[in-house]
């Protein structure tokens, strides 16, 4: 450990660290849940970690955030009800509000503290809890998406942290079940899936979980985030038994045009990286397969 610097380290990826120079810490706490942290870095401006693991930096949210809900949402002709699963920083409801055709935006984060520190430390991403249509319910994702009506909604997000923790569960067989209940036919799932060069294993089995719960179509896409552990972190796309989701050709695009017009233009989603995400290095390609 360097001082002054903080340093990621953790089991989930043995053998490295990756480390920014803190500036200055900003914030500190223990939640019922975990351990809270919000440090001012030198190059990636504010950074929020729980449990000792970089959950967003001002600098490259935006790789994570847009891309875990345009890949979805742009995939599928009009979505209308959406469901977030963590999230609570708010990043992922300020880009599913970009789009029109969403009525209700409901999240469910199991930790206040991140709400609120978000809320007084990064408002430029938790500037999504704005919309009106967004509902806010504290509580376990697993719980919530048990109590969820059949057909319920178009869209599930799953923004969840790392599989230690309070978001064991959400990585496992039980959870991706709740969640085609709660999908109408033809509707479409994301998950955080971690990465191709640190959790292949973890990767394999949610893919092979997913081929047996989601009938419609199981695809592994992902994007560069410099501070995720291996500078890259992957997401579970599937949809439902109903109207085909042909996940690599967008339907519903968010042009140019939308995203300039808008006060917060996107910074780095575009239809080209929607479909090169889906392109996979031969090692993953060869373990995760393709159908
Ligand atoms: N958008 C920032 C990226 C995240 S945040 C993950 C969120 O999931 C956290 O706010 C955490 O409190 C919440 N969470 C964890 N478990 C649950 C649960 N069971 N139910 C609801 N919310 C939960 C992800 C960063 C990925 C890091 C990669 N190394």
């Amino acid at each position: 450990v360097i001082p002054g610097w903080f340093s990621e380290i953790s089991p989930m990826w043995p053998g490295e660290a990756h480390s920014l120079k803190v500036e200055k810490i900003l914030f500190e706490g223990k939640s019922e849940y975990q351990n809270v942290m919000v440090f001012q870095s030198s190059t990636y401006g504010k950074v929020l970690v729980l449990d000792g693991v970089i959950q967003l930096t001002e600098r490259d949210e935006c790789a994570y955030q847009e891309m875990i809900t345009h890949l979805p949402l742009c995939s599928i002709p009009n979505p209308k009800k959406v469901l977030v699963i963590g999230g609570g920083d708010g990043g992922v409801l300020r880009e599913v509000a970009r789009h029109n055709s969403v009525e209700k935006i409901d999240i469910c984060e199991i930790d206040k503290m991140v709400v609120d520190v978000s809320k007084q430390f990064f408002p430029d991403v938790a500037v999504g809890y704005e919309d009106k249509r967004v509902t806010l319910h504290i509580g376990d994702g697993v719980a919530f998406l048990k109590a969820v009506p059949e057909g319920t909604y178009d869209a599930v997000i799953v923004d969840s942290s790392d599989p230690i923790g309070p978001a064991q569960e959400l990585f496992e067989k039980p959870f991706f079940e709740s969640i085609a209940r709660a999908l109408i036919p033809g509707g479409v799932v994301c998950t955080q899936a971690e990465s191709i060069w640190l959790h292949m294993h973890i990767i394999e089995d949610i893919v092979a979980n997913c081929r047996q719960i989601f009938k419609g179509s199981v695809n592994y896409a992902w994007t560069t985030v410099p501070t995720y552990p291996s500078g890259m972190i992957g997401f579970m796309l599937c949809s439902t038994e109903g109207p085909p989701v042909d996940f690599k050709h967008p339907v519903n695009p968010i042009d140019e045009n939308d995203s300039q017009s808008s006060a917060r233009p996107l910074k780095f989603y575009n239809s080209e990286l929607h479909t090169a995400a889906f392109c996979l290095p031969s090692f993953a390609k060869k373990a995760i397969g393709s159908k």
